[in-house]
């Protein structure tokens, strides 16, 4: 099977994109505003602070929780000589330990997507819960049990939803008229916002702090209960809390986005980042990759949006 996959490439790609566009299309699509009789009742506090209620319980902030990553190159993956705890996996090539990534411009979820973001979602879309972990969880931590197809839905309502309201600021409106999309972060862009352009191991710098970050503890907490002040771009819980999912599939290095479609498995993984609360310090590194069936639903697993051209 696998070498007949090798040989047709593309008839893989098409499989397996029809595969994640079936399993969308056949959660049953109640009118807006309507669970489906599997969903439990969502309620969703009048207020949480530090999201807005009347905004999809996105963060209150001028761009709702997106923050802006400049464009430009960094050092992605890992080089043993300098980080005794780096995976083979994060190894560039036989000849080069990293490599420089040139990054377009995008923006990345300050936090976590959490719980009432989440159920403001299926309460709206009608979407099937599949795994009610994921409606369970408290509405300011993050939303986990939720799968990579799950997750990809979310961001494509919200999408709509940001598109159609006029509750959508200004300069978050005029991105996606400019034909931005909401989606998953690639593996390229999640590893640049965790560590920014100096190279450094953890995004708060060469080795980790129990005070910095939800690692090696006995559950999820709070988005942003760590601060983190020496983090890049001011984003919280990129070590730790929840792993996240990226739209990249799992793939040998070197890193490269255009060949995704091309070497994709019928049984292609797709990429995870940045540990969870039950993570040892060797997997809340920038540079760790998780790979994880796209289907997986674990109480461990959980994402963060993007803004993508
Ligand atoms: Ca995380
Ligand atoms: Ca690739």
């Amino acid at each position: 099977m696998t070498a007949v996959l090798k040989r047709w490439p593309a008839l893989a790609a098409v499989g397996l994109v029809l595969a994640v566009w079936l399993s969308l299309s056949l959660a049953p699509d109640a009118p807006a505003g309507q669970a489906t009789p599997e969903a439990p009742a969502v309620e969703l506090p009048a207020e949480l602070a530090g999201f807005r209620a009347d905004a999809w319980f996105l963060p209150d902030d001028g761009m709702l929780g997106f923050v802006e990553v400049p464009g430009g190159p960094f050092t992605m993956g890992s080089d043993r000589a300098v980080d005794p705890l780096a995976f083979d996996i994060e190894r560039w090539s036989p000849t080069q330990a990293q490599g420089r990534v040139d990054v377009p411009t995008f923006y990345i979820g300050r936090y976590e997507v959490t719980g009432a973001q989440y159920a403001v979602f299926v309460r709206e879309s009608g979407h099937r819960v599949a795994d009610q972990g994921a409606l369970t969880g408290r509405p300011n931590f993050p939303v986990v049990s939720v799968a990579w197809t799950d997750a990809l839905a979310y961001a494509r309502w919200l999408e709509q939803a940001l598109r159609a309201s006029s509750v959508t600021p200004a300069p978050l409106a005029r991105l996606l008229s400019d034909g931005w999309h909401v989606t998953l972060p690639t593996e390229a862009e999640w590893e640049k916002a965790a560590r920014g352009t100096d190279g450094r191991i953890f995004p708060l710098g060469d080795a980790p702090r129990a005070e910095r970050a939800n690692y090696q503890g006995p559950g999820l907490t709070r988005v942003g209960a760590f601060e983190c002040p020496e983090c890049p771009y001011g984003l919280a819980d990129m070590s730790g809390n929840a792993w996240e999912w990226t739209r990249s599939p799992y793939q040998a290095y070197p890193y490269d986005e255009s060949d995704d479609a091309a070497s994709l498995d019928a049984d292609a993984l797709w990429v995870m980042r940045g540990g969870s609360f039950s993570d040892g310090p060797q997997n809340i590194r920038a540079a760790v990759r998780g790979g994880a069936d796209p289907g997986a639903r674990r109480p461990f697993i959980g994402f963060r949006l993007a803004l993508s051209r």
